[in-house]
């Protein structure tokens, strides 16, 4: 098949979900043209059969515009790209503006190309942003309009029908995936040279938004750091990492925490590492989460979100309510002292997370591909 995808190419869960998969689909014979104004971090160097078609974000001094039309620019593009490549399917990720620009596109080719459109949620799509009064009717209009809608877990499908209520909709559950090539276990001896020997290693990933809560990771290592020497690595960066920093320095633990900023692999940190700790507001889904299982560090994360459809409280992770940074800190710190439970815990991690990797899960986006065309 011949695969369009646009997602945001910056640091965030959507985008590497669908250049993951943009990149095993391109493994598996189809030819796959991502469709954005950057290259998506993920689409690290060559890969046969993939290419990338950058949409302009900026043009002449034109005086009228204050804000450059970029739906407009990515609407065009999208367009000049199906027409000119042949393809069959735009496979869209994360509703604003994809799923719109997608429509216009496919409106764009009537009679001339036949195209089918699939968008994919995410999250935020439509647990935050898609419900502003700005974005509703076109955010439910565009998921409509859509030839196949997919949603990361069972919790944002019902949040879909539950803020959309789209009816129309056959919403279909297609969870995320790990590429197990990149995230599995590793040494965890191998402390990458980060941490003194006898320290526990500590990790969170994220970018570093109000939703991932970044000053309770703070909160929950200092409560780890006063029951034993640890280091957490701080891996990301966003609005809130200054406050994270603060929250640091305010609980005396700055000198054990690393502010890494944005690292373009991750796997060997997480594959170092004891504990990963996502104690976030919601998440629907986690894939942060499910990469640290995979390569065998435990997750302690909020009961939240779809974040239950993924770690199993007490056997594959730690699940506590929103906010509960004590009792987060407390079973940490009894995970961390005892080692047959941790390496138990470690073995479900990775065992759960083989569950969702991507030799299971991208079969089923290509059964979709192949519906939608029939
Ligand atoms: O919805 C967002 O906040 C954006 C998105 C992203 O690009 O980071 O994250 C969401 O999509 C990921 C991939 O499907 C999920 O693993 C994250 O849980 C989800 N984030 C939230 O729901 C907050």
């Amino acid at each position: 098949m011949k695969l369009g995808i646009t997602c945001y190419p910056t640091y965030g869960g959507s985008g590497a979900v669908a250049t993951e998969l943009g990149l095993e689909l391109a493994r598996r014979g189809h030819e796959v043209h991502f469709i954005t104004y950057d290259s998506p971090f993920r689409l690290r160097g060559y890969a046969e059969r993939v290419f990338f078609h950058q949409v302009e974000t900026r043009m002449g001094r034109y005086p009228l515009f204050d804000h450059f039309p970029y739906t407009l620019a990515l609407a065009s593009k999208q367009h000049e790209v199906v027409l000119r490549e042949g393809l069959d399917v735009l496979h869209v990720h994360y509703a604003i503006p994809h799923a719109t620009t997608a429509y216009l596109a496919r409106e764009m080719l009537r009679g001339v190309h036949q195209l089918r459109v699939i968008t994919t949620l995410h999250g935020t799509d439509i647990t935050l942003v898609g419900q502003e009064s700005s974005f509703y009717a076109i955010t439910k209009f565009s998921i409509e309009r859509s030839d196949a809608v997919t949603a990361v877990s069972t919790y944002l499908r019902d949040e879909t029908f539950r803020a959309f209520g789209c009816v129309s909709c056959d919403l279909r559950v297609v969870p995320n995936f790990v590429n197990l090539q990149e995230y599995h276990p590793g040494d965890s001896s191998d402390r990458c040279g980060l941490v003194p020997a006898d320290h526990k290693l500590i990790t969170h990933v994220s970018n570093f938004r109000e939703v991932k809560r970044v000053k309770d990771v703070v909160r929950v290592f200092a409560r780890i750091r006063r029951a034993m020497p640890a280091t957490l690595m701080m891996i990301g960066d966003g609005p809130e990492r200054m406050d994270a920093e603060n929250e640091a320095r305010e609980l005396g633990v700055v000198q054990d925490i690393r502010f890494l900023g944005r690292l373009d692999t991750v796997a060997s940190l997480l594959q170092a590492s004891d504990l990963f700790l996502l104690p976030s507001q919601t998440e629907s889904f986690g894939l942060a989460a499910l990469e640290a299982m995979a390569c065998g560090s435990p997750v302690v994360a909020t009961r939240a979100g779809g974040l239950p459809e993924v770690i199993e409280d007490g056997v594959s992770g730690i699940l506590e309510p929103v906010g509960s940074v004590e009792a987060m800190g407390r079973r940490a710190v009894e995970l961390l002292r005892t080692p047959e439970r941790h390496a138990a815990m470690r073995e479900a991690a990775i065992a759960r997370a083989q569950e969702y990797s991507a030799d299971r899960i991208v079969p089923l986006y290509e059964e979709l591909y192949q519906e939608v065309l029939r």
